[in-house]
């Protein structure tokens, strides 16, 4: 990886049914990554998908009565559909029945075959078809329901059949190693902590092939056997760089900078897949992230809508970027949210509407009517201005520090306590009130707002895009003005140059029942 290149990733989903909420927060806030380094002058290559292996997405499609490919088919369709709904900026969508994913699957098993780490033997041990996770007896608990249960609460079964193993019990000292030497490389700290117990408390070898069904990808010279759904699954990553190709011009983005999952899935991805890497002789990804779960807090969302809400819906009845907007903010990344109608509405009308929105429609109204619809003349910049723009620089310097360990809320909030402060200075500076006493200052104190919006619409960009780009158009601001180097600056908006009419950008959301 070249230092300007950022590769990352979401999970990669189980089509077995349509999107949910969950996913869907994983996809925005893996997007507002993206979009931040790419805002930021790096070559970004963002990548989700589905995964379509496995026993749950079999016995899924045994019980509707259709065959698994169609399943995954009609489901993949609709996580794609979700990624575009989104305004995701995915550079590649992998589904796992793909060709060149069976190519990269089988030549990394070979790799670490070839590193003398995976033998044959026989498999006598518990499975969770809900997390395709094998469990350790101790770590599943029979509950007076007679049923066992593994340690995320979800069902096991016995499981009983030849087996190939990867030698994970080899790659103990090296993963504690890894985490000690590089202390990033999981986040966050919580998640670390658990990972670094786990793998204390000793790690076994690790079954990595079913003989029972077909569906997955077939271990190479030995086609009885298909791959345990998890090694395809975090090959994933290498299939979309070109892998095994490593002259791909793709393969230049490896390896990633950031893994962004769920918490529920860190193990995954934390130990076992740096272990594979290692025995494969690939470089490792420079951070895994495990995010929270979210839950709906349980009260109807609205009257119109009902309990259930699917992405598509929601974005439908808030708008995208206010949804988008909502979760970024309100739920710090990394720990559990919950989401409601009210929290929605209070949150977006608060610092959409009222906050941003007003601000930008009220100054930019005042330019249109008393400049003569061109950005205003900036004569010397009292201490006000200049504080208010310094606190639109410093909120850039805080972003990028927050987004680079994934706090993606703190990010927001130091921009929009820019906003916070533009709309204290706005109402002190009274340029109404300059209109008739100081002109020339009411064309100072305008075009310093004006400007609190360029800066505060750029940094915006990567969060709530189509709004941060209508803000910016207001400025005639060109495709070229909008990156993060052109915050910090005084010559972007030239006195004289033509305004096209302000628009409202941020609708206020009504309740249905007050606008009808
Ligand atoms: O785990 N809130 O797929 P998946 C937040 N195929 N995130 C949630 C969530 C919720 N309520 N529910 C799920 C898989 N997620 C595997 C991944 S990667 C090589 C293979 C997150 O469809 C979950 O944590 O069950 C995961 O990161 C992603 O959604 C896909 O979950």
């Amino acid at each position: 990886m070249s230092r300007d290149n950022f590769y990352i990733t979401t999970a990669i989903s189980y089509p077995n049914g349509k999107p949910h909420i969950g996913h869907a927060y994983e996809l925005i806030a893996t997007d507002a990554l993206a979009r931040f380094q790419r805002c930021d002058g790096k070559q970004v290559f963002f990548l989700t998908g589905t995964d379509e292996h496995g026993v749950k997405m079999l016995q899924t499609a045994r019980n509707e009565g259709i065959p698994v490919r169609e399943l995954a088919e009609r489901n993949a369709d609709e996580f794609r559909r979700m990624a575009s709904a989104l305004n995701a900026s995915n550079d590649d969508f992998i589904r796992t029945t793909e060709e060149r994913h069976y190519k990269a699957s089988q030549a990394i098993w070979k790799a670490m075959a070839a590193n003398g780490d995976i033998y044959k033997g026989g498999y006598a041990g518990w499975y969770s078809v809900r997390d395709e996770a094998y469990y350790g007896e101790e770590e599943t608990e029979l509950r007076d329901d007679g049923v066992r249960y593994g340690p995320q609460g979800t069902p096991v079964e016995w499981v009983e059949e030849e087996s190939y193993f990867f030698r994970l019990s080899a790659y103990q000292d090296r993963l504690l190693a890894l985490y000690e030497g590089q202390p990033d490389f999981i986040g966050p700290a919580e998640r670390r902590n658990e990972v670094v117990n786990f793998v204390r408390s000793g790690l076994k070898d690790l079954s990595i092939s079913r003989t029972t069904f077909d569906w997955g990808v077939p271990v190479p010279g030995d086609e009885k056997h298909v791959m345990y759904v998890w090694v395809d699954a975090l090959t994933n990553y290498l299939t979309a760089l070109g892998y095994p190709d490593e002259n791909d011009e793709k393969w230049q983005f490896w390896p990633a900078a950031a893994h962004i999952i769920g918490k529920d899935i860190v193990r995954f991805h934390a130990i076992y897949w740096p272990a594979f890497l290692m025995s494969a002789g690939i470089e490792l990804p420079g951070r895994v992230f495990g995010h929270g779960f979210l839950f709906n807090r349980g009260e109807k969302m609205s009257k119109s809508l009902g309990n259930v809400i699917d992405p598509f819906t929601m974005v439908e009845h808030y708008g995208l970027d206010q949804v988008r907007y909502f979760f970024l903010r309100e739920v710090p990344f990394g720990q559990d949210g919950s989401y409601s109608h009210e929290a929605i509405v209070n949150r977006t009308n608060a610092d959409l509407a009222n906050d941003l929105g007003n601000l930008a429609q009220r100054s930019l109204s005042m330019i249109a009517k008393n400049c003569a619809g061109v950005v205003p003349v900036r004569g010397e910049l009292a201490k006000a201005d200049q504080a208010i723009l310094a606190q639109a620089a410093d909120a850039l310097a805080m972003a990028r520090k927050a987004m680079a360990e994934q706090a993606i809320h703190q990010a927001l909030a130091a921009i929009f306590g820019v906003v916070a402060e533009a709309n204290r200075y706005f109402a002190g500076q009274e340029p109404w009130a300059l209109k008739k006493t100081d002109p020339a200052r009411m064309e100072t104190v305008l075009w310093t707002t004006a400007e609190i919006i360029r800066r505060v619409g750029i940094l915006c960009q990567p969060f709530i895009p189509v709004s941060a780009a209508k803000l910016l158009d207001l400025l005639a601001l060109g495709e070229d003005e909008r990156g993060f180097d052109r915050v910090d600056t005084l010559d972007a908006l030239v006195a004289g140059s033509p305004l096209p009419p302000p628009l409202p950008v941020f609708p206020r959301y009504v309740e249905p029942e007050q606008a009808a």
